[in-house]
């Protein structure tokens, strides 16, 4: 996988040599290259935003320093879009990923959420490039722009509060999609029974290490027993409950034909109707 970052910041990315996806990188697996957006500009002072057109607070990105930065990225020749024509300003953002066609990432607070799902369906492609806006926000013509050249453009948030930048935001999306390339995981098993995986997405159960007995804290006897089925049971309750208390929405998306008897019986217990499509609480 080959992942194009563009910032004005481009030493903030020096850390992604660190740690599994530094060793991802010497083994070949991907390349990670953070461009300066900087290095597109003309002007002596190289600046990079302007003014809002309509008024208010703060900077916008300029459109014009972006084209020609993402265009060298891409390898597109500048184009000129038709007065009349259709553009498609809809955020594709869940669409399956087509490996040959590069995926163009906009992280924005305004945008949906960046999910698990997304970060699968991102794992999949040949070529992301990130541009992380500044400031207030970039120009909305160059994601709409990208999208009428065939580009699958795609802006996502991180979650429900304001970051200075993007930098932050990809250096998150980067970590949750590069960990689910083959290969990149020592231990692949560990990551089908993490929180968030699959069409049955439930918060994970808690984990203990040994001693049994630490500061008069005891891991729970049944972790103990060495009964597959019985340790089996009791995280699977666990995590039901804990999702149930703590993300409620989660069980709610929940496919009721994927819950085993067991499982119907410990969502009941704790206020839920199994017997529609979705569990819904009494
Ligand atoms: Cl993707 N960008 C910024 N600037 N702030 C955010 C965010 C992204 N996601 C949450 N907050």
């Amino acid at each position: 996988m080959k992942i194009d970052i563009v910032s004005v910041f481009p030493e903030y990315f020096e850390v992604l040599n660190l740690s599994l996806l530094g060793k991802a990188q010497a083994k070949g697996l991907v390349t990670v290259q953070a461009h300066n957006l900087r290095d597109w500009t003309h002007d002596v002072h190289h600046s990079v935003d302007d003014t809002p057109v309509g008024g208010g607070a703060g900077m916008v990105m300029k459109p014009e320093v972006w084209s020609e930065c993402l265009d060298d990225l891409l390898g597109l020749a500048p184009a000129i879009i038709a007065a009349d024509a259709a553009v498609d300003d809809a955020v594709a953002d869940d669409a399956a990923v087509d490996p040959s066609r590069p995926v163009l990432i906009f992280p924005n607070p305004s945008a949906p959420l960046f999910t698990q799902q997304d970060a699968t369906e991102l794992s999949h492609a040949d070529h992301l490039l990130f541009g992380c806006g500044r400031y207030e926000g970039y120009d909305a013509r160059i994601p709409q722009y990208y999208r009428a050249q065939g580009v699958d453009v795609r802006e996502y948030s991180i979650g429900d509060y304001v970051l200075n930048g993007g930098e932050v935001a990809v250096s998150v999306m980067l970590e949750a999609i590069t960990r689910l390339m083959p290969g990149f995981m020592g231990n692949p098993a560990s990551i089908v029974e993490e929180s968030y995986t699959g069409g049955n997405a439930l918060l994970e159960h808690r984990q203990y290490t040994k001693p049994a007995e630490w500061r008069g804290l005891r891991v729970p006897d049944v972790l103990l027993s060495g009964d597959h089925g019985k340790v089996d049971r009791f995280r699977r309750d666990e995590a039901l409950s804990k999702t149930s208390g703590l993300r409620p929405d989660l069980i709610e998306g929940l496919d009721c034909t994927q819950l085993d008897k067991a499982d119907r019986k410990t969502l009941m217990s704790l206020g839920w109707e199994v017997s529609g499509p979705h569990p819904r609480k009494r």
